[in-house]
């Protein structure tokens, strides 16, 4: 088996950033004189659909919120405004790797193992967030990233992980992904890629049953994952040669 290429979902699973773009979203309703304020179990309830854009029609069409219809065709410009103030907060270090992320991806670049980005978020917030904890040049570590409005169709369809597996040129089954949610866990399966999941503070009541793996996260040295289902029992770090060698079992 070639060495599998791992793709890299972004909220939740690289770092827990949905508080920050929760800030960012609030901050943007009062800049906009919206007496709207998302606290976080309506946030919760939000996250079920991706993209900020939809999911600001998705409030407004199921809450009828004050000043809603006015607010519709401003939309994408609020939204613009939103990615402006959440790449400031996490320029400023807002924004932390998760447990094993960043070990995970220098094992893999190490023995040659593809690395991709496969996210509903905004391209401009991916940036931010690479730089912010990767360095000037974090992009560059990345052999395909796909992220946010590139394809129609965001998480749950596929959509998202298939223009990564094209970038890479790497057919499914020779991929990884690395998820959070429910919604990426079903956007990976069914692109045909097997996932391995950690839960998220926003997703760690939902089930991952079937899953390739799930684990509380990826784990550092001295500091082992809780074992979920899955591959991976009786081990304590999800590192490069672990998938290759749960990959190929
Ligand atoms: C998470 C999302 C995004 C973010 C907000 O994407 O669904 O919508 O919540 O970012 P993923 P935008 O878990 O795939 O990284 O406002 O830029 O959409
Ligand atoms: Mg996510």
């Amino acid at each position: 088996m070639t060495l599998p290429a791992l793709l890299f979902d972004i909220d939740g699973t690289f770092s827990e950033t949905e508080e920050t773009h929760r800030e960012a979203f609030n901050e943007t309703f009062r800049a906009y004189g919206l007496p709207w304020s998302w606290d976080r179990p309506m946030y919760k309830k939000l996250l079920e659909v991706t993209g900020g854009k939809e999911r600001i029609r998705h409030y407004i069409d199921g809450w009828n919120p004050e000043g809603g219809a006015g607010a519709i065709p401003l939309i994408p410009e609020m939204h613009a405004d939103k990615t402006k103030r959440y790449t400031t907060l996490v320029d400023a270090g807002a924004a932390k790797p998760r447990p094993g992320i960043l070990r995970i991806i220098r094992e893999a670049k190490a023995a040659g193992m593809p690395v991709a980005i496969a996210t509903t978020t905004s391209y401009p917030n991916v940036e931010s967030l690479i730089v912010a904890t990767m360095g000037a040049d974090g992009m560059k570590v990345f052999d395909a990233v796909a992220a946010g409005d590139v394809v129609k169709k965001k998480k749950p369809a596929p959509d998202i992980y298939l223009l990564a597996l094209e970038q890479l040129g790497t057919a499914p089954e020779n991929a990884i992904a690395f998820e959070d949610s429910l919604n990426g866990l079903r956007s990976a399966t069914a692109a045909g890629i097997r996932s391995i999941m950690t839960p998220s503070v926003y997703t760690d009541d939902q089930d991952f049953a079937g899953a390739f793996a799930v684990m509380s996260d990826l784990g550092e040295p001295g500091r082992p994952y809780s074992h979920l289902s899955g591959k991976g029992a009786g081990e304590a770090m999800v590192t490069a040669d672990a998938v290759r060698r749960w990959a190929s079992g």
